[in-house]
């Protein structure tokens, strides 16, 4: 795994985009998977299917005619494009990407290539992502679409439809060019300018398809970046597995996504969210590694972010308040997760961040011999006691309040070149 990530590091920097630095220093990011599978929350014919709301479809095999009755009574009226856009802003996100169409085939913007789109199918009638562009915009939070290339279960020449198409009738290519390529250029052209086209499951397409996608990208969107999912070794940053933070520090842009819950669709009876404070650790962690966290929020079918996304992501928000500057812009730490946390860097400062307060007091920073000029809590700037020995840093949090904000961050400012990362450390 190791030597993958070297190639990777190696590659993105060698054809590293002009704009990749916005998103090298956002860290945080909001993924929003939202569609007729949200208005089903996970039940179909009174089965209840877990895992993911989105995939219900594929799970329950249903066929595309009664898919569309679903449409039929698909009327998002809660749903505020100000508000989303808001609770990102409150919660600290910098960027947001949102499914303009998943695996299902059904368009949540106004499309003229089909009528299986939120203006001709739904009672609605009105283009979400359109306001959802205008209110992030305003609010200087990036907007990117998600777009399922390759899998449309809608359409009889669609990836992965096989209970209602013939395999080996697809003509996979018609797809491309009637329905994929030209709501690409729909998405491209009507929304602005926009920060991330995030392609996933490429499944069998060929170089050439895929290269069709981005040149249509980097013409008509040249800002916009996208990522490795969406396969053939191209993205402009990478994005691992679902739910996978990488093992060491990786150079180069990049990203994990996660879901809040379970599930990345809007699954009603899934109540397994991460708590605020489960989320500022992920958030560290993968900012220890050097990437950004792109957790998802799954709406429901009237438009209402569950209640505890909006709870955790808002008290998330109140902590990035506070300790954003160990976040935002950082690189990763030059030591290995310890048994108190982990860390992150910026010139002239290593940030600690302590999710488990050492029961002596005693912080140990391994392999840290630079010249040290002050160590201090991130939040209330009081200086804290430490000694340098053997080559290694120790830290006494015993000046700190007991009740000092469950993720403490303190601050190292230190001369000098910092250490290489130590892997052993
Ligand atoms: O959009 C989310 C997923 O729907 C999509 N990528 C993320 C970002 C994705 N497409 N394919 N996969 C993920 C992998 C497929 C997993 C599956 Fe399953 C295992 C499909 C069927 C079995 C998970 C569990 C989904 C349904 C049951």
């Amino acid at each position: 795994q190791q030597g993958m990530e070297e190639m990777w590091d190696k590659s993105s920097m060698a054809k590293e985009h002009p704009n990749i630095q916005w998103f090298k220093e956002a860290k945080f990011g909001l993924f929003i998977h939202w569609g007729l599978y949200s208005q089903l929350a996970g039940t179909w014919d009174g089965k209840h299917y877990y895992g993911s709301g989105e995939w219900i479809m594929h799970q329950a095999k249903i066929p595309v005619n009664r898919y569309r009755e679903v449409a039929g009574s698909f009327n998002p009226v809660n749903f505020n494009a100000d508000e989303w856009a808001q609770l990102a802003k409150d919660a600290g996100i910098k960027y947001m990407v949102i499914t303009a169409k998943h695996h299902e085939g059904f368009s949540m913007f106004d499309s003229r290539v089909t009528d299986f789109d939120i203006m001709d199918a739904t009672p609605y009638k009105k283009d979400p992502m359109k306001a959802l562009a205008a209110a992030t915009r305003k609010r200087g939070i990036q907007f990117g679409f998600y777009y399922s290339q390759f899998q449309d279960w809608y359409e009889p020449n669609g990836g992965r439809n096989t209970w209602d198409f013939d395999e080996s009738k697809k003509d996979y290519q018609q797809y491309y060019r009637q329905k994929a390529i030209p709501q690409l250029k729909e998405l491209l052209t009507n929304y602005g300018p926009l920060g991330i086209v995030w392609f996933d499951t490429p499944g069998g397409m060929t170089k050439e398809q895929t290269q069709a996608f981005i040149d249509e990208l980097r013409v008509l969107q040249p800002q916009s970046l996208f990522s490795s999912r969406v396969g053939q070794g191209l993205g402009d940053y990478k994005d691992f597995g679902d739910s996978e933070v990488p093992p060491v520090p990786i150079k180069g842009a990049w990203e994990s996504i996660y879901t809040h819950n379970d599930s990345w669709g809007y699954i009603a009876h899934d109540m397994n969210f991460k708590s605020a404070h489960e989320i500022i650790r992920l958030l560290s962690n993968v900012a220890s590694k050097g990437g950004n966290l792109m957790l998802n929020v799954g709406p429901d079918g009237k438009g209402n972010i569950p209640y505890y996304s909006i709870k955790y992501l808002k008290e998330t928000g109140v902590w990035l308040q506070k300790n954003g500057e160990s976040i935002y812009a950082s690189t990763a730490g030059w030591i290995p997760a310890q048994p108190w946390g982990v860390t992150t860097s910026k010139p002239g400062k290593l940030f600690l961040h302590v999710w488990d307060r050492p029961e002596n007091e005693l912080l140990l920073v391994p392999g840290f011999s630079n010249a040290i000029t002050k160590v201090y809590a991130l939040t209330d700037k009081k200086p804290l006691s430490f000694q340098q020995r053997d080559g290694d840093l120790i830290v006494n949090m015993n000046a700190l309040p007991e009740t000092h904000t469950p993720d403490k961050v303190l601050v190292v400012e230190y001369k000098g070149t910092p250490p290489a990362y130590n892997a052993a450390a």
